[in-house]
């Protein structure tokens, strides 16, 4: 069983999303084991106080280096344990790092407040500092839970057989096709007619197209980075053709 631990000034935070859908299921299962840990009962003061004013001055709160490096150091479990900052100064999180984190026993995921952490936390714990994007955030409670979602459905037996297999091939390299349920029309939108055919070698070719389409479009950056087949080529000399393709 893999084993996450979570360690936050806000625990609460966290149990709505841990208490849902797949996660919940995973920890349900025994698959995973998930902890969340009161970062500030770890500071031993009689105000339990866990920030204080930055050196230098400024605006802002930095967090105390002890409480941190103690409850790392009640929770680490030898060797194993993986170390996780979130903080906006880490590594863009990215589909690759969460397949590198889930083979990783256990994570221990260190949530910031305030203006962070004080340097000696970095120098002494040599954490994998990781940041979500670049965006400003109150903290890193949500970031943990993106993280965490991320690798944990990647753990064999989290996911349905039908969602896991559909994603071993490709890592995510193109945006998705365009999808259609019931009803055939609605508001005078119909369907397209190929998904009616029945003919799958058809489907499977239109899929491929509009998703490469689609990623064309909106995310150029990505098909830079997609290993394309032959057929790919071919369906972008397609797109590359056609009446406001650009
Ligand atoms: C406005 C304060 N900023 C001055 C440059 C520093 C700052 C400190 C702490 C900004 C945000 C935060 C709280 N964010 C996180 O802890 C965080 C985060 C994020 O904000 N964006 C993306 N990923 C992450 S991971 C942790």
């Amino acid at each position: 069983m893999r084993r996450y631990d979570i360690l936050s000034l806000f625990p609460g935070f966290f149990q709505g999303p841990l208490s849902e859908s797949i996660l919940k299921r995973a920890q349900q299962r025994g698959i995973v084991q998930i902890t969340v840990h009161d970062l500030r009962s770890y500071a031993h003061d009689r105000h339990a106080i866990v920030d204080d004013r930055p050196y230098g001055g400024g605006a802002g709160m930095v967090l105390k280096p002890e409480p941190i490096i103690e409850a790392v150091t009640s929770l680490r479990q030898g060797q194993e344990t993986h170390l996780v900052l979130l903080t906006p100064q880490g590594r863009p999180f990215k589909q690759a790092i969460a397949q590198e984190l889930v083979e990783h026993q256990h994570l221990l995921c260190v949530c910031g407040r305030y203006e962070g952490f004080d340097e000696r936390v970095r120098d002494l714990l040599a954490p994998d500092e990781i940041s979500i994007g670049d965006y400003v955030l109150t903290g890193g409670e949500l970031p943990a839970l993106v993280l965490l979602d991320a690798v944990i459905r990647l753990i064999p037996g989290v996911l349905g057989d039908e969602d896991s297999a559909r994603y071993d091939s490709f890592v995510d390299a193109l945006l998705d096709f365009p999808h259609y349920t019931r009803p055939q029309s609605i508001q005078g939108l119909g369907v397209p007619d190929v998904l009616l055919s029945g003919d799958h070698e058809r489907i499977r070719r239109w899929r491929r197209k509009e998703a490469l389409r689609r990623t064309k479009v909106r995310r150029p950056d990505l098909l830079q980075q997609a290993f394309l087949s032959k057929e790919d080529l071919d369906l972008l000399g397609e797109i590359e053709g056609e009446q406001g393709a650009s």
